[in-house]
């Protein structure tokens, strides 16, 4: 790790840097498969999985079977666990809908917003030794909260054709009408164009590695919706002399193992707490199955001294982290003073992983730097908020005479022409 102090202002801009993400050069290869897809359906779909995943699948959807195959695979615990996390998500996510209210902007004139599910949506869980089976729940349970009629899951098998078990039981707990046997580009072109048994949906979400990404880029520029851009998952702690050096290192280390381009920073105004969390990186990281991976992404991570906590948090909101630990004595403070960051941790409790599971916040946050101007998934994501009008002759005669002002100054004749009939028919009554 690198431990800088007391940087100037003009340094911040290359601590807050991320690596370039450069999907260009995917993008040909992408642009090709998802060509395929587009044009040979299942088939195609068939042929990545057998090159990409080495699975023959003569159907790419799961049985009921499979279904419940699964379910019975998972212990017990884990699916206690399942349904906790899924109650706390929906309590959460429950608590977001919309009212909306009408408003009269003038008299005779209504104006309102109806919150109005998207139809279709298209969910993608990534693959790999350990797949994050959490974010089914994550991206699903919303979904369903938001009355989204179709719900499609895709997600990569395994060799012998097999989707993991817990991605299955969180489907199911989540309430995920239909699963497919699809991953990578293939999955993400197979829900942006439709096949012959994976139906076309409107918007698609979820996590994938840099091919994933370049697809999602790809097809949401004429077909579907995406939730948002994505890179490696990143956090800041901001820690201060109370801090407790075991559980900051601790959840440093829970960020870091998640892969070797996780983004890691802590900021802190205690030159002896920077020192005890340093030292207890070492111990516990030496003990983590991952410590590989959580070294790597370690060594290009920031750790940073700063004058005070009021330094501490406009360097945090310059740096706009996904997840914001504020592991402080007087985070109440603190936390009013933050404005940009995904998802924000009070306390010396709140540990990330406690809303990456359970506490009931969504864990699909903006990464990059993105949380400058996005915000992570919720209830709305599933939504549209569709507006709905209705004039009376008052209204007609309150704002009448502008609309047709404004109209023939934008020299747009039917627009004008369309008011002054209503207007007309008014004065003749
Ligand atoms: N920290 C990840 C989510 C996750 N962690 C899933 C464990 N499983 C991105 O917010
Ligand atoms: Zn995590």
């Amino acid at each position: 790790m690198k431990i800088i102090k007391f940087p100037v202002r003009n340094t911040w801009d290359e601590i807050v840097k991320r690596p370039h993400l450069d999907v260009s050069k995917l993008n040909a290869t992408v642009e090709c498969i998802l060509k395929d897809i587009r044009e040979n359906g299942d088939e195609a779909v068939k042929n990545y999985e057998k090159k990409f995943d080495h699975a023959d699948l003569d159907q790419l959807e799961v049985t009921e079977a499979e279904k419940k195959e699964a379910w019975n695979a998972c212990s017990k615990t884990l699916l206690e666990s399942l349904q906790l996390a899924h109650h706390n998500i929906a309590k959460f996510h429950e608590a977001q809908k919309f009212t909306g209210k009408k408003i009269e902007t003038a008299k005779g004139v209504t104006c309102w917003q109806k919150s109005v599910p998207i139809e279709k949506v298209g969910l993608y869980i990534p693959g790999g030794t350990a797949p994050l089976f959490s974010t089914v729940l994550m991206l699903a349970t919303p979904a369903v909260i938001a009355g989204c009629k179709e719900i499609i899951l895709c997600t990569p098998p395994d060799k012998t054709g097999k989707v993991n078990p817990a991605i299955l039981a969180a489907a199911q707990i989540a309430g995920v009408s239909r699963v497919f046997k699809a991953g990578g580009v293939q999955a993400i072109g197979a829900m942006a164009y439709g096949t012959e048994s994976i139906p076309k949906i409107y918007k698609l979400f979820g996590p994938g590695n840099q091919y994933v990404m370049a697809a999602k880029q790809q097809v949401s520029l004429h077909d579907v919706a995406i939730d948002m851009p994505a890179g490696p998952s990143e956090v800041c702690v901001i820690a201060d002399q109370y801090s407790n050096p075991i559980f900051v290192a601790a959840d440093l280390l829970s960020q870091a193992e998640h892969g070797i381009d996780s983004q890691v920073m802590l900021i802190t105004n205690s030159e002896r707490m920077l020192e005890d969390i340093r030292k207890e990186i070492v111990v516990q990281l030496d003990r983590l199955p991952r410590k590989a991976i959580a070294a790597q992404a370690l060594d290009n991570s920031n750790f940073i001294l700063v004058k005070d906590l009021d330094e501490a948090i406009d360097l945090s909101n310059y740096y706009a982290p996904e997840h914001l630990i504020l592991a402080v004595k007087d985070y109440e403070s603190l936390a009013q003073k933050v404005v940009n960051a995904g998802s924000v941790f009070l306390g010396s409790y709140a540990c990330e992983s406690a809303g990456d599971y359970a506490s009931g916040t969504n864990h699909t946050l903006p990464t990059h730097r993105y949380a400058l101007a996005y915000n992570g998934v919720n209830l709305d994501s599933y939504n549209r908020k569709i507006t709905f009008q209705y004039l009376d002759q008052q209204g007609i005669e309150n704002i009448g005479n502008a609309v047709v002002c404004m109209a023939e100054n934008e020299q747009l004749e039917a627009h004008a022409n369309a008011m002054r009939l209503r207007l007309k028919s008014i004065k003749r009554k």
